[in-house]
């Protein structure tokens, strides 16, 4: 089995569990990790005809995953490659969609920003009952960028997309399983018992079949566009906004937005 810094990988009975490990920083997503899950998704797993499927949810009681990692995106921000990096995380993102085999997120805490995207690239979510939902980087001055504004309308439909994005607001797991954002919202090891379940039971179908489902499925959203979500990302990302914004939340104090 690979060694990663970031993830803890193990596997039972043909399910691959893989545990966002960076309880410190609630599982924020740093370029390390992506790249992690690059190699996971992308190469090392991917060849698994024999894989049921993988389970993702995050170290600690506190989070699944509380978005990209604020701090040491500021440096790529100044650099002005902010459009790249969003492209590189949706890459990252479509390898976990397109990936042949179901993947589950078992939300146990935070889900924000690029958390709560990466929980909308697995074909399914179950949540625990302290989940909680959101992207909140309008409270940063940017917007989503691995690919929020266009599986959230997927998901959830276009009014209550346009109202999350807008307002940052944290949707609770209640909320987010009446909406149809997940699955099934259960207590946390039942939740995870649940998400087992879902997964041997796919298991005992035919994987042809499983991995063509999946791809049928996602042509139906071909038309989505990512690009277009990259480029505003880039946009915003290199606003004196997203500067007073992010020094904001380092700062832990309200931001100062100016429109410029
Ligand atoms: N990045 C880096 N560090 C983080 C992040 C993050 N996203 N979230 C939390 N942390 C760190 C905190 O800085 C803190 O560290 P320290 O102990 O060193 O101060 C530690 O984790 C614990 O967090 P808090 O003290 O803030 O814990 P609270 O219980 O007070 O608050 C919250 C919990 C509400 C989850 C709060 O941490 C929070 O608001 N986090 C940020 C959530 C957020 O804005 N996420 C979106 C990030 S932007 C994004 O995901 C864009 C995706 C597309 C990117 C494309 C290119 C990069």
């Amino acid at each position: 089995m690979p060694n990663y810094n970031n993830l803890l990988v193990e596997e039972t009975d043909g399910i691959l569990y893989v545990t966002i490990n960076r309880p410190k920083a609630l599982n924020a997503l740093n370029q390390e990790t992506m790249g992690e899950l690059e190699a996971l998704f992308g190469s090392d797993y991917a060849s698994r005809k024999d894989l049921k499927g993988v389970l993702i949810t995050g170290a600690g009681d506190r989070a699944f995953v509380a978005g990209a990692d604020i701090k040491e995106f500021l440096g790529v921000a100044a650099a002005g490659s902010g459009k790249e990096m969003a492209t590189r995380g949706q890459d990252v993102f479509f390898l976990i969609e397109r990936f042949h085999a179901p993947v589950i997120a078992l939300v146990n805490g935070f889900a924000l920003g690029g958390g709560c995207e990466l929980a909308m690239a697995c074909h399914m979510r179950v949540a625990t009952e302290q989940a909680r939902f959101g992207q909140p980087e309008v409270n940063l001055g940017i917007i989503p960028g691995y690919g929020g504004t266009q599986r959230l309308n997927q998901l959830i439909g276009k009014g209550k997309a346009i109202e999350l994005t807008l307002t940052g607001n944290m949707l609770d797991a209640a909320e987010a399983h009446r909406i149809g954002l997940v699955n099934y919202t259960l207590p946390a090891a039942e939740a995870r018992a649940k998400a087992i379940e879902l997964l041997q039971t796919i298991g005992t179908k035919g994987p042809v079949a499983v991995a063509e489902s999946i791809k049928a499925i996602n042509a139906y959203y071909a038309s989505s566009d990512f690009e277009e979500e990259a480029a505003a990302f880039g946009r915003a990302s290199g606003t004196k906004d997203f500067a007073e914004g992010a020094a904001a939340f380092v700062e832990k104090r309200k931001a100062d937005f100016k429109g410029e």
